[in-house]
């Protein structure tokens, strides 16, 4: 446990921590406190709650879960905490993920659960889309952020085609 964690990363099985690894090292890059957790809404549903209802005493601000198949680990974490919940759909076992997009991003009316993309370029983004919330509040993480872009399209611009 990270006492000083601004950002909690919920994960339904270890076998999602291959893609949301990416997430914990960019946050990690960004110097950002956070804790990922493997916790499941259908295997341990109690222990989720119960995780997820801390969060904003502890002073957490936004919260990231990822799940894969019928992914509905997000969205029951935004029913339990005002926070903002970013869901990540894992690529799965089946349908491409698809099954996991759906079931993450078609929340119904009233609680919210900002959607990324599936797999590896949904982990980072939920990191940066974390840390792009955090430096509302936070003028060196917006500074970091904007040095982030800078440096992303200086290597485009240095490509190089044979
Ligand atoms: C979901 O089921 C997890 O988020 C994972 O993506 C998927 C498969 O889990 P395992 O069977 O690999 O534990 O709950």
């Amino acid at each position: 446990m990270n006492e000083n964690a601004l950002i909690l990363v919920l994960m339904g099985s270890k076998s999602d921590w291959e893609t949301m690894k990416y997430t914990s090292q960019t946050l990690a890059q960004f110097g950002v406190p956070h804790e990922c957790r493997v916790l499941s809404a259908h295997r341990t549903p109690a222990e989720t709650v119960e995780y997820v209802s801390a969060a904003e005493g502890r002073g957490v601000e936004v919260l990231i879960a990822a799940a894969g198949g019928a992914a509905h680990l997000a969205g029951v974490v935004a029913a339990h905490t005002v926070l903002p919940v970013l869901g990540v759909p894992m690529k799965g076992w089946a349908l491409d993920g698809l099954d996991s997009l759906l079931s993450t991003v078609q929340m119904p009316g009233g609680i919210p659960v900002g959607t990324l993309a599936i797999g590896k370029a949904g982990a980072t983004n939920a990191a940066l889309l974390a840390v792009a919330i955090l430096g509302n509040k936070r003028p060196e993480l917006r500074e970091k952020l904007k040095a982030f872009r800078r440096e992303q399209a200086a290597k485009i611009l240095q490509e190089k085609l044979e």
